[in-house]
Formats: C-alpha cells, structure tokens, sequence
C-alpha cells in the first residue's frame, strides 16, 4: 500500500544545520542526500554571508577554491530532490529531530573565545527546541563550554533538561533534550572527502544522547566512529589541531636553522621524513585558517577555566609565536633579496601572490597575508595583491581596513585576479600560497588565462622577468627552485632555503637582522 502523504511526512527526519560555511553546508548536503532526511539550512541575513541563502536555495556552491563533488551535490540536494533548502528564520527548529550547530568560534586580540555567535545560536535554538531533540555542536569550542556555556543556556531558553538518565519516568517528569558534541576535521578542498572519510569522534551528555549521534553520522561517515563523552570530544580537538601547530612551528624553528646553516630545509626534512616513522611538517609564509591560530588558545581557556588547576602552556604559546613571527621573517626576506639587487624596501613595488590561508582555496580567515603586507607597508612599500580564487568582496571585508582603501584614502592594496597586471613593474614577487597557478609558473607553464600573447616563448620566469622592474622573488611555499631562478637572473631567498655563499659572506649580519630568529630565542 502506498504511504500517504503525512505518513511519508511523519517518517521523514528533519534536520536543521546552524551557520552556512565551510563546514556546515558540506554537513548539510550530505545528510540532505540521504534517503528520508529534509535538511535546512539556517544562515544569518549578515552583510557578509547573508547572499549565500538565495545562493545555495538556487543550488550553487558558494565557494571559489576547488571542492570536488561539492557543487553538483548541492545542486541535486537544492534543485532535484528538494531536501536541501536554507533560510534567516529560527523557528524551523520547531519541528527539528536533530539540529546541528556550525558557527564560528573566534578568539579575541587577547586569545579568549568569543562565543556571540555559539551564544546566539543556542539562544535562538532553545527557544524552539522540542523534548527529545537531539542538539549536536560541531563548532570547536574550549573543553568544558558544553557543560558550562552551552547547556545551560539551552536549558534555560527551552525550560528542558539536556539528557539524563534512561529512567523513562524522569524523562516524563523533566522532558529533556539529547545534547552531543562532535568536531569536524574538514579543510578547503577537501570538505566532502574529509567528512566522509574521516574517522569522528562522537561525545554524548548521555548514552542515549551519544548513541543517536553516533547513529545519524554513520548514514553519512564511512570511517569509524567513536564514543565518548563531551569534555573527552572537546579535549581531543583543540589537542588535535594543537598537535599540528606545534609540529608546524617547529619546521618553521628549523627552517631559520637551515637559513642560518647555509642548508634547504626541504632536503633536510626528505632526509628525516625518510624514516617513516618521522613526519616533520612543512616550514613556510604562515600559519592561517579558523582553527590552527585559534585552536590552541580554546584549549589553554578551557583548561584555566574549567581545569581543576591553572596550566601554563608554554609549548602552545611558543608555538604560536614563531608562527605568528613568519610573516614578519617573509618581510625580512623581502628587505633582504631587495637589497641584493640593490633596492630598498621603501617605494618598491611589491607583488603578493596568494592571499588565501589555504592552496587552491578562496579561504582568506586568519591569512599570513595581512600581517605580512601590513609590515611591507609599514615599511614605505607600495604593495599589489594577487589570488586566482579570493573574492574581491572578500578581499574589501578583510580586517585591517587599511589594507582594501580607495586610492582616495590613502591607502591601496589592489586584489587582482590577473597575474600578468599583478606582476606588471614589480620589484619582487612574494609567494605566500602556494596555488596551483604559482606551482605551474615555476614549472615553466603559463596557463593560458595568465596571459595568451606572451606564454608560448619565454616560459615562466622569462615571461615574469620581462614583466618585473626587478627580478626578485621570495617564497614563502617552496613553490619555486633556487638554483633555477638564481640561473634565470633572479634574486632569490625562500623560507628554510638556506644558501652557503651568502651564508659565509653574510653569517653574522643574518642571525643579527632575523626578527623572528630573536623572537624565538625571546630577545625581541
Ligand atoms: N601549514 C604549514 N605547514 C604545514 C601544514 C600547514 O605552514 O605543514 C599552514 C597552512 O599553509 C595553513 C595553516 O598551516 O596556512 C593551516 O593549514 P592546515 O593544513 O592545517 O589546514 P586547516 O587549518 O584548514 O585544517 C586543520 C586540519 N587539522 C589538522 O590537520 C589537525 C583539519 O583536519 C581540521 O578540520 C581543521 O584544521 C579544522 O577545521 O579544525
């Protein structure tokens, strides 16, 4: 017998996702395609990512970087099946069987967590949210926010009780929600794949509330999925991503080693990556993104707020200091390969290839561009800004409103998407992500977009060299080969790429003039 409409209706599990970016629209495409699941999307109407309702209702992919598979699920969630759609308005969490929360979750100037998004949400979510719901936060947060932040306030707004026992009787006497946290590990240009073919961890408030969680992530999950409970989740996140910026901040310690030896870095960590059973990270331009900047300072504010005793991570806040010093030793680069062709710093015109955090992507959160064209600018530059995938509306919102003036005010940092007009009368090209187009250029390939008439005879720098006012690069992403652009009539200096001649002329000049070589060692 065929089901009715509201039978089909009652057996269909709605699905409410909470902010539309790089983590919730992928999350919600995903469940949207699973037979018998309705999803909606919930964005806020703000200025900067209000255009993505009509955007993704229409069933296009917001994002400009690549994300294999992304735009043609969406567009079959959206369009064909209709179970995808997103809208401004909270109270479709009223009839939400399980709701999902992806907001951003910043840290301030002076690293605490600014939770007025979280905040928000899980106002607005408890005022709608039903007995039996199952709320599952998926924004990293510091260990301890769900018992102390987040759940009080769902309970306060709904007037339930966030999981307790299985004893059926209390749940009649206090009707009460499902609550979990569970953390993503996606990154750009690979959002589906990483969703899909991760393992996930699962924390419960309760086992009835882990096990329904663990149940919805396993119609979307083909990696394993583990229980635990929600301050073990919370832990294991901000360690995870803590874990990474330390490692990355040690390549970073080394590669000022190696420069200051005279030796590639990047030979060095093939030579010590050779044993399997290493991983040493890549040194380069920056730390950027959501999380790597911000992960660490979640995990130290959980820890001395909600920690039985005060910690004092040293090793995370080291850490983070020689990653945030990288974009001040590009500068220094800058300074140092200009001077080699006999330029200062002050009126020359510098290119900026890559403001994305991320190769091959749009995202520009957290970059290591700012701060480095911050201090070129600082420094009397005039700077040019080149990314193949980064919006311009993007580009203008940046923080730092200095950089994207009009001329008028005073200030330009051009965003270009033509890398011919980018490098046009540059004094030096300075590499920050290493995007696709970047890799090819060095490899000889001018993509036809690049330029039509000039790419078929000169070959990559050749062709940069009749652009530039003067041959120099800087390469903050070991994009392009010393020896290659030195034979071509470049001035070249790279992060972690050290070079023996100058290092014998020059030893003690480059350990005094390092700035973050003495931020490191703490004589800054
Ligand atoms: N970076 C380096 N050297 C490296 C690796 C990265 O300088 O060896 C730089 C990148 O250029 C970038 C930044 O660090 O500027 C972050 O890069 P990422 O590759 O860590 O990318 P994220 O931040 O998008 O992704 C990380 C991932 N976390 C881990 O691998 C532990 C991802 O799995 C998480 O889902 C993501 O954070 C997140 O959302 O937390």
């Amino acid at each position: 017998m065929i089901p009715s409409g509201e039978e089909v209706e009652a057996s269909l599990t709605n699905i409410v996702v909470i902010g539309m970016g790089y983590v919730g629209i992928p999350c919600a495409a995903l469940l949207a395609d699973v037979p018998g699941f309705r999803v909606t999307g919930v964005q806020r109407r703000s200025e900067r990512s209000g255009w993505k309702i009509e955007w993704l209702n229409a069933g296009k992919c917001p994002f400009e970087g690549d994300e294999p598979g992304l735009a043609e699920l969406i567009h079959r969630v959206a369009v064909e099946k209709k179970t995808f759609r997103v809208t401004d308005d909270y109270s479709v969490c009223r009839e939400a069987d399980v709701i999902l929360i992806d907001v951003q979750t910043p840290v301030d100037e002076d690293h605490v967590p600014r939770y007025e998004s979280l905040r928000e949400a899980c106002e607005q979510v408890g005022r709608y949210l039903q007995p039996e719901t199952l709320v599952i936060i998926e924004s990293t947060v510091a260990p301890g926010t769900i018992q102390h932040v987040i759940q009080p306030i769902l309970e306060r707004e709904s007037g339930l009780k966030a999981g307790q026992g299985k004893d059926p009787q209390s749940a009649i006497r206090n009707p009460q929600f499902c609550l979990a946290f569970s953390y993503e590990r996606v990154m750009p240009g690979k959002l589906l794949d990483f969703l899909v073919n991760m393992p996930r961890v699962v924390g419960g408030a309760n086992e009835e509330s882990t096990r329904r969680a663990v149940e919805l992530y396993g119609h979307i999950v083909k990696e394993e999925i583990t229980a635990t409970d929600c301050l073990t989740a919370e832990a294991a996140k901000t360690v995870e991503n803590t874990y990474r910026d330390v490692n990355i901040a040690f390549a970073n310690e080394m590669a000022l080693v190696c420069e200051s030896l005279g030796v590639d870095m990047f030979e060095v960590r093939r030579l010590v990556n050779a044993r399997r059973d290493r991983h040493v990270h890549l040194p380069g331009a920056g730390v950027g993104g959501h999380c790597l900047p911000k992960d660490p300072w979640l995990l130290n504010h959980g820890v001395n707020s909600y920690g039985r005793k005060a910690v004092k991570s040293e090793l995370l806040a080291l850490a983070r200091r020689i990653n945030d010093g990288m974009p001040g030793h590009m500068a220094e680069l800058t300074k140092e390969a200009l001077a080699d062709a006999g330029r200062s710093l002050k009126g020359s015109r510098i290119a900026v290839l890559g403001v994305a955090y991320l190769e091959d992507s749009d995202d520009t959160r957290n970059t290591p561009a700012v701060p480095l064209i911050r201090a070129l600018l600082a420094r009397g530059a005039e700077v040019v800004a080149h990314d193949p995938y980064v919006r311009q509306e993007e580009w203008l919102q940046l923080p730092g409103s200095m950089l994207a003036l009009s001329p008028a005010e005073g200030f330009q940092v051009e965003l270009m998407r033509d890398l011919t007009e980018a490098l046009r009368g540059a004094d030096a090209a300075v590499i920050v992500t290493r995007h696709r187009e970047y890799v090819e250029l060095a490899n000889g390939q001018i993509s036809k977009s690049t330029n039509p008439q000039i790419g078929k005879s000169a070959g990559g720098l050749a062709w940069m060299k009749e652009l530039m006012r003067t041959p120099v690069i800087v390469d903050g992403r070991n994009v392009f080969d010393r020896r290659v652009c030195e034979q071509s009539g470049f001035v070249y200096r790279g992060v972690g790429k050290g070079n023996r001649e100058r290092r014998s002329k020059g030893a003690e000049e480059l350990s005094r003039t390092s700035p973050t070589l003495r931020q490191a060692q703490g004589t800054a």
